[in-house]
């Protein structure tokens, strides 16, 4: 496609059908703070290598997008300010623009899928916002998933939102959601939702197994992974709902909404734990690199006919 510009060890690795996996930047630019947010793709890319697949980091920059990206580019997503967070329906408007933009996870997909690439790792996906039946805020992440093939791993939604909503419109998609290791939805920050999942597996192997099932099937729609936070990183359920309660109060009092609203929660449940769910979150996002990468691994050493 005219507008891809892809990353020649991106490219190398697509042509000889090794792993690829793709990142989003929108996470680096408008959901954490510097410094945390550069070490976090950086760690994610390097958790991705150690387990024998390419790194792909895609994002929009100076109106072509890119698919993978070098160090320097990676820094300028996590220190320019004024970056565009730029959702699906923004990647035509930000490339006739020629602007820079952190690509969110429904636009991401769209470009690794259109580069080739079948799996993508996330922190969590966006969902229905609490009280999303009022203000109609549901994240284009979830119909992006439904017409998107491409397994992406995360862990569950953030816990900021409405997660047995964001359930119920994933299954409306056609997404089918497979527990990594849990039969319970995990809460981004926490490992357990309480939120019963139907699929399980325990193995990267049985995880690509059914995502041959599903390319052979020629599903539009995108599998999803969810993989728990390390316990060593896990926030109690409890606290988070306090913080969360206090953001979202502040957040109603402030007039934020719409595409401001899910990164300036994030910042202000990041202060309120005194960074914790800083910690947290780039922990999960390793973790969930990692755990896509030996996906992509066993997918490759047996092909996806
Ligand atoms: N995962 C994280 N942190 C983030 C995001 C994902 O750990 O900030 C981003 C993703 O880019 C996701 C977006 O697509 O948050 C959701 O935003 P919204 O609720 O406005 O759709
Ligand atoms: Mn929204």
């Amino acid at each position: 496609m005219k507008y891809l510009q892809i990353h020649p060890p991106v490219q190398a690795a697509l042509a000889a059908n090794r792993a690829v996996v793709a990142f989003e930047t929108s996470l680096i630019s408008h959901g954490l703070p510097w410094p945390k947010n550069f070490e976090t793709g950086q760690k994610m890319e390097a958790a991705a290598q150690a387990q024998g697949a390419t790194p792909a980091t895609i994002a929009v920059h100076q109106g072509k997008i890119r698919i993978g990206c070098d160090a320097p580019l990676l820094e300028h997503f996590a220190r320019a300010e004024g970056v565009l967070k730029v959702g699906r329906k923004d990647l035509s408007a930000a490339i006739a623009e020629g602007r820079d933009g952190g690509t969110t996870v429904s636009a991401t997909i769209h470009c690794a899928a259109a580069a080739g690439i079948n799996i993508f790792a996330t922190g969590g996906i966006g969902g229905v916002h609490r009280g999303g039946e009022k203000s109609f805020d549901i994240s284009a992440d979830l119909s992006a998933l439904g017409r998107t093939a491409i397994t992406t791993v995360c862990s569950g939604a953030k816990s900021i939102l409405d997660l047995a909503k964001t359930l119920e419109v994933l299954e409306s998609q056609n997404v089918l959601v497979i527990g990594f290791g849990t039969d319970s939805f995990p809460a981004f920050y926490a490992r357990e939702s309480g939120l019963k999942l139907e699929h399980r597996v325990d193995t990267p192997e049985q995880a690509a197994e059914i995502l041959r099932a599903q390319h052979a099937l020629a599903m539009e729609s995108a599998v999803l992974i969810v993989n728990p936070i390390d316990e060593e990183f896990a926030i109690d359920w409890h606290d988070l709902q306090i913080w969360t309660e206090q953001a979202e109060m502040e957040a109603a009092t402030e007039g934020v909404s719409g595409k401001s609203l899910t990164p300036y929660l994030l910042s202000r449940i990041g202060a309120l734990s005194q960074g914790r769910t800083l910690a947290a979150n780039q922990a999960l996002a390793v973790g969930n690199a990692e755990l896509a990468a030996q996906i992509a691994v066993a997918l490759a050493a047996t092909g996806i006919e």
